[in-house]
């Protein structure tokens, strides 16, 4: 059996070059060297004649066949019909959900082996790296939409393992809306655009998903993450994924035991603030995917723990939620997360369509020391992933397309379909047989054979849904309260947003009642804002039997604001420059903050470079036209007289300032750098000399009235920077 050597996907890219038109230098094309070694690369050497499909060279590919150069064109044009047929055919049916989404390629490794928690072999040697493929992706929107639009993100993992592919398909947010598989036509029907008009588009703000909701209380936990900033992440890199679902683990001995995953980015986790995510949404809608591809071409290379909730067999029952039910979280100071491996992405795809629309995950590609467990959420799904391909795909065959080849042999009967791929040699199709050696034959489980674990199954025929499934809100309630007061408030704002948006007032009104059982304050808060009644709060009936879960009134773990979140490396800092400007302070900031792994770019009101005060040449990264505050962590002004009077004119300027303060970001000047602030006329904001953070009512906002490189100004600015935000600010947008 190959074993998926490290160097399958150790991130190797190796140089080839590419004549682009005659007499252009070769251009180096890095071709990742497992779609070389799948033989599926298709790089044009140098001098590289056209052809058609069929490999004829092509004598021109700019005319059709004419009868005359003014005459009609002619049916005999095979280059002419073959080009056009193909072209007419390049798209396949997107996703009905999850279409929209970016990929990466990467590593696994386990730091110890868990033998003791799972037989599977990837987990088993922490020298070993498996291969895997990453798929985030928003819910809602079709294939074009905007990256930063409010939904859950798809976080789901490929691990190409010697014995198989084991899909990970999971999200960012723990819970789901509902508890059946059933019931999942019915929400994405709901939440998706409304059937009359098709708008909106990539959006829960209208009718039909409140409805929905609102008729729906097991959707209420979910309903309150995907209200939280959790739904609008800074970057796939700074966000949790969760399997959702209880899995099972097998261990050595057979032994079985209940499972949740989780992956915990090293970055820590981080949100945009709404206005901030809706302008994104159309200065950069690739803003999620570029972050993603940017930071792996750069070699900043995004990393997430995996952890694992684990819950023996005997106490299935100890909780006063079910285990099998998807709409609950195991709280993490209950059922600690051990963190088993960690995954790094390091290599882009080389063809987005080959590779990231192409992956077929399915939550039913699974290894021995893995299994399912009777989620009737999960259940569902194991039917779903396989079906919706064949849509996709027209094929059974998509299995055979190199981003879909597991990395171990595939040996089996199965033949034939549309496109089939490999040349299946020999007579025996079918088992047992006398003309093939009987083979290929199936494997014990010491062989490695798939045994799935014999829970004992027994009951009545029944369409009915455990008492156990109840209840809807005390997790809510739990993660509302265990939220920080800004991230409270960002959630009042959203569903203040979204049911603003809900023209049915009834419907606003029972959704404020479900709020109701949540938490009666943020009822309220909601209520006043959209013309609907404040509700009681209703008290939840307090459980009967001590639970070990009775004790739990606020996990932290549940915030976004918890540990790691002092790094700045890869946050994204503005540093707005004209003629004039200071070039020690630039170059002093600069090195300061890329020191820490910050990404600096340098802005000014066109492209090429501005002279300095000194008169030496500043290149400029971006022309102001082409960005906003929007796609910055923080803004940067240097001192020089010239560069500051002239910014400090520059509406554009002015609107970046404000637009950073109101989003809470971070805001630094130096020198003459500072009047620029003045200019913005920051709402109480006082600027004169250096200020640190916390003060009353200019948090985050630094100046100087020397040079960057003095009185340690930089160290304050990283301190700010790795603050993130400012949320005590007046005036936010
Ligand atoms: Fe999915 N889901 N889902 N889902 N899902 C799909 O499969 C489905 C659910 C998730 O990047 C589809 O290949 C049903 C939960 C991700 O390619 C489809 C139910 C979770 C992705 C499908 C669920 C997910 C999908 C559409 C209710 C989190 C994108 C295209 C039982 C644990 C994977 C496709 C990628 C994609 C069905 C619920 C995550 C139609 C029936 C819960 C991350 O098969």
């Amino acid at each position: 059996m190959t074993k998926p050597a490290a160097s399958r996907t150790s991130g190797a890219s190796r140089p080839r070059s590419r004549a682009v038109k005659t007499g252009e230098a070769p251009i180096a094309i890095p071709v990742n060297a497992k779609t070389e070694e799948l033989n599926s690369a298709r790089v044009v050497a140098d001098g590289q004649a056209l052809t058609t499909n069929e490999g004829l060279r092509v004598s021109t590919t700019d005319n059709s066949l004419r009868a005359g150069d003014r005459g009609p064109t002619l049916l005999e044009d095979f280059h002419l019909r073959e080009k056009i047929m193909h072209f007419d055919h390049e798209r396949m049916p997107e996703r009905v959900v999850h279409a929209r989404g970016a990929g990466a390629h990467g590593v696994f490794q386990v730091y110890e082996p868990v033998p003791h928690l799972s037989k599977a072999k990837f987990l088993q040697d922490p020298a070993a790296e498996t291969p895997v493929f990453v798929r985030f992706s928003t819910v809602a929107g079709s294939r074009g939409s905007s990256d930063t639009a409010r939904d859950v993100r798809g976080f789901a993992v490929r691990f190409y393992t010697e014995e198989g592919n084991f899909d990970l398909v999971g999200n960012n947010i723990p819970v789901f809306f509902i508890q059946d598989a059933i019931k999942f036509p019915d929400l994405i029907h709901a939440v998706k655009p409304e059937a009359p008009d098709e708008m909106p588009q990539a959006a829960t703000a209208h009718d039909t998903a409140w409805d929905f909701f609102s008729l729906v209380p097991e959707s209420t936990h979910m309903v309150m993450w995907v209200m939280s900033d959790r739904a609008i992440p800074r970057s796939f890199r700074m966000m949790e994924g969760f399997g959702v679902h209880t899995f099972r683990l097998i261990d050595t001995d057979g032994r079985s035991r209940f499972v949740k995953f989780h992956w915990k980015p090293l970055l820590g986790l981080h949100g945009l603030v709404w206005d901030e995510a809706q302008k994104l949404g159309g200065k950069d809608p690739d803003w999620l995917r570029r972050d993603l591809w940017d930071a792996i071409a750069n070699g900043a290379y995004p990393e997430w723990e995996l952890g694992v909730q684990v819950i023996e067999e005997e106490e299935e029952l100890d909780f006063s939620f079910d285990i099998l039910d998807a709409t609950k979280l195991w709280p993490e100071e209950l059922v600690p997360v051990q963190r088993i491996g960690k995954l790094t992405l390091n290599r882009n795809p080389d063809n987005f369509f080959a590779e990231t629309e192409q992956i077929a995950f399915h939550l039913g590609n699974i290894v021995p020391g893995i299994d399912f467990t009777n989620d009737p959420l999960l259940q569902g799904r194991l039917f779903s992933y396989t079906d919706t391909q064949l849509n996709r795909f027209n094929s059974t065959n998509f299995h055979q397309i190199p981003i879909n080849r597991p990395v171990c042999p595939v040996f089996n009967n199965q033949r034939d379909g549309y496109m089939r791929q490999d040349i299946a040699v020999g007579r025996a199709t079918y088992f047992p047989n006398s003309v093939g050696g009987n083979a290929p034959a199936p494997s014990s489980a010491a062989d490695g054979g798939f045994v799935s674990d014999p829970v004992a199954v027994s009951g009545p025929k029944v369409r009915l849904r455990s008492e156990s499934f109840d209840e809807h809100f005390t997790q809510a309630r739990l993660f509302y309260t265990s939220l920080t007061v800004p991230e409270q408030q960002h959630l009042t704002d959203a569903l203040r947003f979204e049911l603003g948006k809900v023209i049915r007032p009834e419907i606003r009104e029972r959704m404020v009642n479900n709020l109701a059982a949540v938490d009666g304050d943020l009822a309220a808060a909601v209520a006043a804002w959209i013309d609907v009644p404040a509700p009681a709060e209703q008290e939840l009936a307090a459980p009967t039997v001590r639970f070990k879960d009775a004790s739990i009134d606020t996990s932290p773990a549940l915030s976004m604001e918890q540990p790691p979140q002092g790094s700045i490396a890869t946050r994204r800092i503005a540093i707005l420059i004209a003629d004039g400007v200071d070039e020690a302070d630039v170059e002093a900031m600069k090195s300061a903050l890329t020191a820490q792994g910050a990404v600096c770019e340098t802005i000014a009101q066109r492209l090429g470079s501005v002279t300095g005060a000194a008169g030496g040449a500043i290149p400029v990264d971006r022309s102001a036209l082409t960005v906003d505050s929007v796609m910055y962590d923080a803004v940067f002004v240097p001192g020089g007289e010239a560069s500051a009077t002239a910014l400090a004119a520059m509406p554009k300027v002015r609107a970046f300032m404000t637009e950073a303060f109101g989003h809470a970001k971070p805001i630094a000047a130096a020198g003459a750098g500072v009047r620029v602030l003045e200019a913005a006329q920051l709402p109480g904001v006082t600027v004169a000399g250096p200020k640190t953070k916390g003060t009353a009512n200019d948090q985050g906002v630094l100046t100087t009235a020397g040079a960057a490189s003095t009185d340690d100004f930089s160290t304050q600015v990283i301190a700010a920077i790795a603050q993130h935000r400012f949320w005590e600010r007046p005036g936010q947008l």
